[in-house]
């Protein structure tokens, strides 16, 4: 059975289970729902109406964690979770902290150009957040946390990809700067293979989005 995963390259959402489900050995691109999120087609499998939302047979599932926890399951390859409990623990703890500390501040930025004064609350907002990350990671963790690739990174890339994206007009890079270990871990995981391949998409979903 195929897996679809739809949705834009844009949505760091929407690249959370793609970046697992590539980790795993699937290699598999995020595909845009023909009558869009908003048809009674797509309302029918989830009637939040969002992105990402997984096919896998008569099997619709929603929401990006989920999405990324039940490939983990699902696929063969790498195990996306530590078996170590503590170390699962601070996996999952670090991907619950970006939701809650990371996800909502991010809105503002893109309304920054209609909506100025939306931007200084927001950058220290995510600078809070960075700072609650930083502080349960390790000096050891070469990804984001262990030595090798979990969902907190499939999580973790491309939501950093903004502090890129937006550099230019609000100085976002100097948030992950101030951060000198998430600094460290964002520089490594985008120059590996999974994770330069998911900056390019989503900036190639910002350029689309942008006009061209
Ligand atoms: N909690 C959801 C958030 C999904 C979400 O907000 N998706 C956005 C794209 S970034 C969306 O579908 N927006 C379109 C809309 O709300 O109409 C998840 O993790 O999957």
């Amino acid at each position: 059975m195929t897996i679809h995963i739809y949705g834009g390259a844009l949505s760091p959402f929407v690249m959370r289970p793609v970046l697992a489900a590539r980790a795993k050995g699937l290699d598999i691109s995020p595909e845009s729902y023909e009558a869009g999120i908003k048809s009674d087609a797509y309302r029918a499998m989830t009637p939040m109406a969002k992105m990402p939302l997984l096919v896998d047979g008569d099997f619709a599932l929603p929401e990006s964690q989920v999405i990324a926890e039940y490939l983990d399951a699902v696929l063969p390859g790498p195990k996306l979770l530590p078996e170590d409990a503590q170390e699962a623990a601070r996996v999952r703890l670090i991907i619950r902290l970006a939701d809650l500390n990371i996800v909502p501040h991010l809105g503002a930025l893109f309304r920054g150009r209609d909506n100025p004064e939306g931007v200084a609350p927001a950058m220290a907002g995510l600078a809070e957040g960075l700072g609650f990350i930083a502080h349960f990671r390790k000096a050891s963790d070469a990804f984001a946390v262990g030595d090798s690739f979990t969902l907190a990174d499939a999580a973790l890339i491309p939501l950093f990809f903004f502090f890129d994206a937006f550099a230019r007009g609000m100085k976002t890079d100097a948030l992950v700067a101030g951060q000198p270990g998430l600094a460290a871990w964002w520089a490594h995981v985008k120059a590996t293979d999974l994770g330069a391949r998911c900056v390019a998409e989503q900036a190639a979903g910002l350029k689309a989005m942008m006009g061209g």
